[in-house]
């Protein structure tokens, strides 16, 4: 069981200047950000937030903060920051009309609309929409079930296309939770520990750390890891400052990864570069996945893929050498081939030897992700949803689950895209009630946008909890309710969901709520209260309460929240080579968590699902190469969302310093191409296919493959016009992107591989 170490000789949680100023060292949930806990000084004098600088003696962030964290003071103190509870006439959905109302009309509107709902419909016909990163996605899934007592969580991103089909991955065909990386990050002396070694090459695959610091995959450490040998592979359609430091780029065509991966194979197997050893042992199906590569020879995946074929022998070379590390991102989940990408990569480094050793992949412990399904092969599960056994929801799938099984086996949401056609045809039944928070439908996570929209305003009443006003709230919801930013709030931090090793950190209130904000937690114990009066439920009874139980059910971390407040932050690790020592099967034998007790390079649980149990390629589906009648209209290859420090998704459009740093919705494009269609820097052009159109200023950059697009995605304009929706149906680059075209299982997407043309909008 993991022991937090905390520093001994750092300073107190509080100092006390001088002139009074209270500096408080705490742990970002971000101003637009995952809950990772990067470290935080905070001045307060007399209440007020006087500014925020790094905290040095944060044992991982060591000071360093993104651009979002040091304009925090404007977030915080942002003129349009909601601050009140406010409610809206149903037929007044898409103006501005809203009026004040207190916290208790607003708690008891909801539970009167939602008593209705249920009454009147059934139990089904609750929703609660959740989105993604911020410290209120740990809560979401279970609040869906314990106080709202539905299992239709809703997190609409098509496909699930974000970290769910790489955990599938992961946990199906590896048996463990989340396979990162290693970049030392639970020892308290990092790089220096004995027991850790640098790993020699790292395999980046569309994945941006430097930006996206996704689940803690710290961007510096990877630059602290170079500092010390450590050498770059990278895949990805942009050059971007890792590629320009690596030893093989391979600049693949959108969407073609699952070729590359298996060409990967391919070479390692045929070169003779595995550790066969280590195949004998513990690895299962291997001649099958042999004679699978076959398939895949590097001349044919260089042609699919529109890469040097010496390229992919070079990094296929490099990768194999014992230790290396992958390191794999979004890319891989927004494509239908995503099961299939991430069982090859996880493949390739466990035949060479580098699965769970210091320096290679590190293996996370069995799923404690919050919602994780119970009936998942190897899940922990969620706890006891009162409001499930309640009104006697145990046992009933949340929608599309029938059409979409595998979806269960992994989390405990509805299928993103079946929710869609439910909402549209009302079968098997309608949704009638939506709470949503941490999410914003029609900026951000829908494909084809105006659908959602036109099928939302269907559900009778929805409220909301943001910290802004956002398109989502003024184009759909009745009621909205204020949220607290972490200054705000008790609330914990963890990277990748404590199944890593890694740091858990406090976040410590350091500020007076502004107006009447509420932290989600807060808001979700008092419904609760409410819904529920004679519960005796242990961990309900406050937020430390709360926090209290929850640190326990992560991996039974021994500490309190007052003991993370004293401490700020601790770090913990976790063994290596777990499958020797019995560490990663519930039966404590040694071996993986899987069904045949070996990595299962021939996934058994895929073939039990109804997919093929090796890897295989899946050209995108509306390719050149697949839909040639699109190609002649738009030959250009879209890809989206590349991530940027100025925002987390649709967030921080507000905040004035980040928008002179990154103005306007824009797409990157290679001069050569943009001369093609006389396109000039900075001139606004429409991106365009057969689904819609989103308008974006033209970036001329030739770190973009030619033929190639890059669009931010997230964009909307605070500053426009509240009843044309802050205009995002101008520039939501989502109305190019497919409904349901998701792979064979039911995830992934054309997020990042969509056909497109681009002319000036003139
Ligand atoms: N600043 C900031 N940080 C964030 C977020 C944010 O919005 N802003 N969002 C957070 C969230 S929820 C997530 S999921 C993570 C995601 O973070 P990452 O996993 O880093 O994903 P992206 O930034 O979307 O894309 C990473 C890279 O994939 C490349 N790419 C594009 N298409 C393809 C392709 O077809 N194949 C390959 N191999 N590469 C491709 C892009 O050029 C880009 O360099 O970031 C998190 N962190
Ligand atoms: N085209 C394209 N689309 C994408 C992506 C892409 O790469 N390309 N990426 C996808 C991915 S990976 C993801 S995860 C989704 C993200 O999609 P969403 O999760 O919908 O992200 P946001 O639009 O930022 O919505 C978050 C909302 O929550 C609010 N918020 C922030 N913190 C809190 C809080 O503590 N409490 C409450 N109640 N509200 C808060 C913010 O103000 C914001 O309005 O987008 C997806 N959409
Ligand atoms: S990664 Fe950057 S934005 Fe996120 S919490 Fe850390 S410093 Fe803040
Ligand atoms: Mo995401």
């Amino acid at each position: 069981m993991p022991t937090l170490h905390f520093s001994e000789h750092a300073s107190p949680a509080i100092t006390v200047l001088e002139d009074g100023t209270r500096v408080y060292r705490t742990c970002s949930a971000g101003i637009g950000c995952h809950n990772l806990g990067c470290g935080l000084k905070v001045h307060v004098k007399d209440g007020q937030l006087v500014k925020v600088e790094g905290d040095e003696e944060h044992p991982i962030s060591k000071g360093r903060l993104c651009v979002r964290c040091l304009t925090a003071k404007e977030y915080y103190y942002h003129k349009d920051r909601l601050l009140y509870p406010m409610k809206r006439a149903r037929e007044d959905r898409g103006r501005n009309r809203w009026e004040r109302i207190s916290w208790d009309e607003a708690l008891e509107t909801i539970i009167a609309q939602y008593r209705k709902t249920v009454e009147g419909y059934g139990i089904g016909a609750v929703s609660v929409w959740c989105g993604t990163g911020r410290e209120a996605s740990q809560i979401h899934f279970q609040m869906a079930n314990d106080v709202f007592g539905t299992v239709n969580a809703v997190h609409p991103n098509s496909g699930w296309s974000c970290i769910v089909p790489r955990m599938a991955a992961m946990l199906w065909t590896m048996g463990s939770s989340y396979i990162e990386a290693d970049n030392a990050i639970g020892f308290p002396d990092r790089y220096d520990d004995p027991r850790w070694e640098c790993p020699r090459y790292l395999l980046v695959w569309g994945r941006d750390p430097l930006r996206s610091n996704p689940d803690g995959l710290f961007g510096h450490s990877l630059v602290e890891m170079m500092k010390r040998g450590m050498k770059l592979v990278v895949v990805d359609p942009r050059v971007n400052w890792l590629a320009t430091r690596a030893e093989v780029h391979l600049q693949l065509r959108p969407g073609t990864d699952g070729a590359l991966a298996l060409g990967l194979l391919n070479v390692v197997i045929e070169e003779d570069l595995y550790d066969h050893g280590f195949v004998e042992q513990w690895c299962y199906g291997f001649y099958e996945l042999a004679e699978r590569v076959q398939e895949y020879p590097v001349d044919r995946v260089a042609k699919i893929c529109e890469v040097d074929a010496d390229d992919i022998r070079t990094a296929a070379r490099c990768v194999s050498q014992v230790p290396s590390a992958l390191s794999m991102g979004l890319a891989v989940d927004q494509n239908p081939n995503t099961l299939q990408i991430g069982h090859a990569l996880l493949s390739l480094f466990a035949i060479c030897g580098s699965m769970d050793v210091p320096g290679g992949c590190f293996m996370g412990l069995p799923p404690i992700f919050a919602g994780m399904a119970e009936n998942a092969p190897v899940a922990d599960g969620v706890g006891e949803p009162e409001g499930l056994a309640k009104f006697g929801n145990v046992g009933v799938e949340p929608l599309g689950h029938d059409r979409y099984p595998a979806m269960s086996a992994i989390v405990n949401t509805t299928h993103p895209d079946a929710t869609l056609d439910v909402l549209e045809t009302n079968v098997p039944y309608g949704i009638h009630f939506a709470y949503a928070f941490g999410h914003n439908t029609l900026s951000c996570m829908v494909p084809q946008p105006q659908r959602w929209y036109e099928a939302m305003r269907k559900i009778d009443f929805i409220a909301v909890a943001d910290l802004f006003m956002t398109p989502t709230i003024m184009g759909l919801a009745d009621l909205v309710l204020p949220a607290a930013t972490f200054f705000e709030k008790q609330g914990y931090v963890s990277n990748n969901n404590a199944s890593q090793p890694g740091q858990m950190g406090a976040i410590v209130p350091v500020l007076e709520p502004a107006g009447e904000c509420r932290a989600d937690l807060e808001i979700m114990l008092e419904l609760h209260r409410r819904l529920y009066p004679d519960s005796e439920k242990p961990g309900w009874a406050s937020a430390t309460d709360f926090i209290d139980s929850q640190l326990g059910k992560m991996r039974g971390v021994d500490a309190t929240y007052d003991d993370l407040c004293e401490h700020v932050i601790g770090q913990y690790e976790i063994e290596y080579r777990k499958y020797e020592k019995g560490l990663l099967r519930a039966d404590g034998q040694p071996g993986f968590n899987t069904p045949t007790g070996r990595i299962e390079l021939y996934s058994t649980v895929l073939q039990n699902l109804g997919d093929d149990p090796l890897p295989y390629y899946l050209e995108p589906k509306f390719s050149a190469v697949s839909r040639p009648d699109l190609a002649e209209e738009y030959p250009l290859t879209l890809t989206t969302g590349a991530r940027r420090f100025t925002s987390f998704h649709s967030e921080n459009r507000q905040i004035a310093t980040l928008r002179e740093i990154h103005p306007q919705p824009t797409v990157d494009i290679h001069p050569a191409t943009a001369a093609g269609y006389g396109i000039a820097e900075g001139s606004y052009v429409w991106v365009e296919n057969h689904l819609g159109r989103a308008r974006m200023m033209a970036h001329l950059t030739p770190i973009v493959k030619e033929n190639v697009v890059s669009c931010d995605h997230g964009w909307w304009l605070p500053e426009a016009d509240p009843e044309n929706l802050f205009d995002v149906f101008e520039m939501n680059v989502n109305q190019l992107i497919p409904h349901e075209e998701n792979g064979p299982l039911g995830f992934g997407t054309h997020y990042k591989s969509m056909p497109c043309k681009i002319y000036r909008t003139e």
